[in-house]
């Protein structure tokens, strides 16, 4: 294990499956250095989050209330899964093998790290990937919660990708 890169590959993943999996979001974010200062911080991220969030509810509150039901949340899933579907089921059989899947994580995860690498040298810094710990140990921290306790927030949602 050579620590850096490996929990900087595991923290894109793991982030990238939090927010793909958190409410209203659909696939990873668009990470984006908005006031061009060389990183994305923690507060762009949670900005684009919003962003993404804000975009969903517009898309799929069928009824314009602000909400979304449950009727109007299952048909926002079944659209996310038909939608990851086109682009991660390479052999077109209508369902995502082991290998689809883990193609569909390593092309997000590199994605999200190209972005993260705003100064495109390649490398994630510590400073380029300071926002995203952030992000991380929140997330950790909320699943946490969620279920009940447990460091291996990280590992299962990357599982539940
Ligand atoms: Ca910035
Ligand atoms: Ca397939
Ligand atoms: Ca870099």
């Amino acid at each position: 294990m050579s620590e850096r890169i490996t929990s900087t590959t595991l923290a894109v993943a793991a982030i990238a499956a939090a927010l793909s999996t958190s409410a209203l979001a659909r696939g990873p974010i668009e990470l984006r250095d908005i006031d061009g200062d060389g990183v994305v911080s923690a507060e762009e991220i949670r900005t684009l989050a919003e962003e993404q969030r804000a975009a969903r509810l517009a898309q799929y509150d069928a009824d314009g209330d602000g909400e979304l039901s449950d009727t109007e949340k299952d048909a926002m899933r079944e659209a996310m899964r038909a939608e990851r579907l086109v682009t991660a089921d390479t052999d077109g059989d209508g369902e995502l093998s082991r290998a689809e899947r883990r193609a569909a994580r390593d092309a997000q995860r590199d994605m999200m790290e190209a972005q993260l690498d705003v100064d495109g040298d390649g490398v994630v810094s510590d400073a380029e990937g300071a926002g995203f710990d952030e992000i991380r140990e929140e997330r950790r921290e909320d699943d946490g919660r969620r279920h009940g306790g447990g460091g291996r927030g990280g590992e299962r949602a990357e599982l539940a990708i």
